[in-house]
């Protein structure tokens, strides 16, 4: 398949890579080391995603500025990167070959060639190993890309599914010139006081249900306009939750501006994907996430509890 997406790419006259909506470090990391990859091999490539208004605690990585709104016309080829299934691209599909690099072991396989490796901690690994399979010289600005995106997929080298070859990679990605001090700062020491407002608003929704085992908390769109802050501002919020030393699962609800909501889902031990999944969401055995429409949230919160307490 590597051999495949080379050849693939080799043939393309006009490139598009994109990641998944309310993209992540991981997202825009992979999609971004991919695109100094190709401008390296003198593609035509143009980087594009559907959300408009990026997390800006990601704009220190090389090429930020060069992310495009608008979908390029007239594409033979695209390419994913950390998206599970093909509506969260927020794309149409049209007259182009699509390559699917992931590591969603939720992913439906909805490219024509599908890279989708769930053992990889980041969806930037698995970018790492193609591009090493391109013969691909990697920079300090490839690398800084792959770090990022590793560091924040594995909650900073924490997540369960951190081993050796997730450090060797580090490691690697470090001796190239990424520097994980100037990552660390970028991505967490850079809050707003209207953040830690909100974080202080959400910590009084928490509620313990089930004898502490599952946590839930929830941010509505009232708290972003008495606080100031940014939906960017709620991604740790379920950590917070998790954290808690009785809870085994944590449900974090955020409120979406047309009164849906999405729910983030975090556990310590059981496959909180395969819930998910089972509920119209995905994601990875230790977090996962769904949307839910307004009116099925109740029937949704007390079918999670029920398949939890199982
Ligand atoms: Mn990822």
């Amino acid at each position: 398949m590597y051999h495949d997406t080379s050849a693939l790419i080799e043939k393309s006259q006009k490139i598009t890579l994109v990641s998944h909506t309310t993209p992540d470090g991981d997202a825009l990391g992979s999609s971004l080391a991919f695109y100094l990859a190709l401008k390296k091999m003198g593609k035509n490539v143009k980087i594009f995603n559907a959300t408009r208004t990026l997390a800006q605690r990601y704009d220190f990585l090389p090429s930020f500025s060069k992310i495009t709104h608008i979908f390029p016309k007239n594409c033979d080829l695209v390419i994913s990167f950390d998206c599970g299934s093909f509506d969260r691209l927020g794309i149409e599909k049209e007259d182009f070959t699509l390559i699917n690099i992931d590591h969603h072991k939720s992913n439906t396989s909805y490219g024509d060639i599908n890279i989708i490796e769930p053992s990889q901690a980041s969806a930037s690994s698995v970018v790492f190993s193609v591009l090493q399979s391109f013969g691909i010289d990697m920079d300090a600005d490839i690398a800084t890309c792959i770090y990022t995106a590793l560091a924040e997929d594995t909650n900073f080298f924490t997540t369960k599914n951190v081993n050796e070859k997730v450090f060797t990679l580090a490691s690697t990605l470090t001796s190239l010139g990424a520097n994980p001090a100037l990552v660390a700062q970028k991505l967490q020491q850079r809050n707003s006081l209207a953040k830690v407002r909100l974080h202080a608003l959400f910590i009084e929704t928490i509620e313990l249900v089930n004898d502490g085992r599952i946590a839930i908390g929830e941010v509505s769109e009232e708290m972003f306009k008495k606080t100031g802050a940014l939906r960017y501002d709620t991604t740790e919020l379920v950590d917070t939750l998790h954290d808690m030393s009785t809870v085994e699962v944590a449900i974090f609800i955020l409120t979406l501006p047309d009164g849906n909501y999405k729910l983030s889902l975090r556990s310590k031990g059981i496959d909180i994907s395969k819930i998910a999944s089972k509920l119209g969401g995905g994601g990875h055995h230790h977090a996962a996430g769904l949307r839910v429409l307004k009116e099925e949230k109740e029937t949704i919160l007390t079918e999670i509890i029920k398949e939890v307490s199982k």
